[in-house]
């Protein structure tokens, strides 16, 4: 049965009547996406600032991406894993020598590789390293975003993610963002701390950016202290912030690494966790998986991505247009009372509203944004994050920062 909307109005009926109320959408109803552009039912264009919390780096239904996925999606969908295939052994060697590291376990969401990456590290911990099994601890870090898992709310100190979600799981230890006395402390006086698993710019707290050398200095002192650095790259990761990877900021290179989000240009969920073999020789056949890891069409998909992000320098763009970004948006906020500061790496940004963070003024801002042209969503309370598609050209860019210091000047509280 096809239910062709006939209007937003329905479409948002539809879902507030049959779907969970896990979300509060922006009352936009899209139908359409293609490169910097998506379109609601009633046929308005708009600029996407939010990429789909950065999945779609490499622009809306990318044709290199989509053909890739059409054409696997024709001969093999899925094996699953009790047999092997045409295409894993070759997405294998083309992920490991893309980033660097012996091994690959591919896994679907963020968070499914973030929770291998937790069990890789603890399984380390106890058959590498010497700590008795089951008394592993990962340090995390305040604030932090790693996924919505039992597990990974366990260590999450934002209410609305962890609250009546209980009980939670044991074995992690919060330290302060970006705090490396805090960091080393912890090191020193917390037994059998395993891994630090790090968000290089924290995204959803607000788009925190570390003090330069904050990584450098926080994987020495997990060299220092024999702990996996652990770096959550889902959303910082795929050339958003100007490079490939956020850590190759510092040229840190990450025990794990952990992919997911534009990995597949968002057109089909893929994840991935990469180790050297001294850390992913522990997972043994029948230890860990999924149904849908590593299958034909993630595995073409995640190529003809990452192909994408080469062929077409995103990195090197994302870090020109996001220079000119915060330069052009720091000249407006000189004169404008209601935003506080802009902060962010390549094309992750984000501006501070000066308002509280219970107010829905950043909601409010992104309403009119929204009538402008323009969709963005608030993080925490007063922060909107922005953060568009990396195939963005200079000339649309600017177009945006006029949209944006436009709707800014004109409004109202
Ligand atoms: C939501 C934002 C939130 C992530 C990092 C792992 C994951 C994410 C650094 C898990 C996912 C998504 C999840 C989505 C909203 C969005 C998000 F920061 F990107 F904006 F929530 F914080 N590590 N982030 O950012 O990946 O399982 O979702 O594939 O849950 O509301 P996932």
């Amino acid at each position: 049965m096809s239910l062709t909307i006939k209007n937003s109005e329905q479409a948002i009926e539809l879902e507030n009547k049959h779907g969970a109320h896990n979300y509060h959408p922006l009352p936009v109803v899209l139908n359409k996406g293609e490169g910097v552009y998506v379109w609601d039912v009633e046929g308005k264009r708009y600029y996407d600032f939010l990429s789909a919390y950065s999945a779609v780096n490499q622009g809306h239904c990318h044709p290199k991406i989509v053909n890739a996925m059409m054409e696997q999606a024709k001969t093999l969908t899925l094996t699953s894993r009790a047999f092997y295939n045409d295409v894993l052994g070759s997405y294998e060697k083309y992920m490991t020598e893309f980033f660097g590291f012996d091994k690959i376990l591919p896994m679907n969401t963020g968070a499914e590789a973030v929770e291998t990456a937790i069990k890789l590290c603890r399984k380390w911990a106890y058959e590498k390293n010497n700590i008795k099994e089951n008394d592993a601890i990962i340090v995390v870090c305040k604030d932090n975003f790693h996924g919505r898992t039992t597990t990974i709310i366990s260590f999450s100190n934002d209410a609305d993610a962890c609250k009546n979600f209980g009980p939670y799981t044991p074995g992690f230890e919060k330290v302060e963002y970006n705090n490396l006395e805090d960091l080393e402390k912890t090191f020193k006086n917390t037994k059998n701390v395993a891994g630090f698993l790090v968000e290089p710019i924290q995204g959803e707290a607000g788009v925190y950016v570390p003090d330069a050398g904050y990584l450098t200095k926080a994987k020495a002192l997990c060299e220092k202290y024999g702990v996996l650095f652990i770096a959550d790259e889902v959303q910082t990761g795929i050339a958003r912030t100007g490079r490939i990877l956020a850590v190759d900021h510092e040229n840190v290179k990450p025990d794990i690494l952990i992919l997911g989000k534009a990995l597949s240009g968002g057109v089909y969920p893929v994840s991935a966790v990469l180790a050297n073999d001294n850390i992913m020789e522990v997972i043994k056949p029948g230890q860990h998986g999924s149904t849908f890891g590593g299958n034909p069409i993630a595995a073409v998909v995640a190529i003809a991505a990452l192909d994408v992000v080469k062929d077409e320098n995103l990195a090197e763009n994302a870090e020109k247009l996001g220079i000119i970004f915060r330069a052009k948006i720091n000249e407006f906020l000189v004169n404008c009372d209601l935003v506080n500061s802009v902060r962010g790496k390549g094309l992750l940004n984000a501006i501070l509203i000066n308002d509280t963070e219970d107010s829905t003024t950043a909601w409010d801002i992104c309403m009119k944004l929204r009538d402008n042209g323009l969709l963005a969503k608030p993080t925490h309370g007063n922060i909107i994050r922005f953060a568009p598609p990396l195939v963005m050209t200079e000339e649309q860019l600017l177009d945006c920062v006029s949209i944006i210091t436009k709707t800014l000047s004109e409004f109202k509280k």
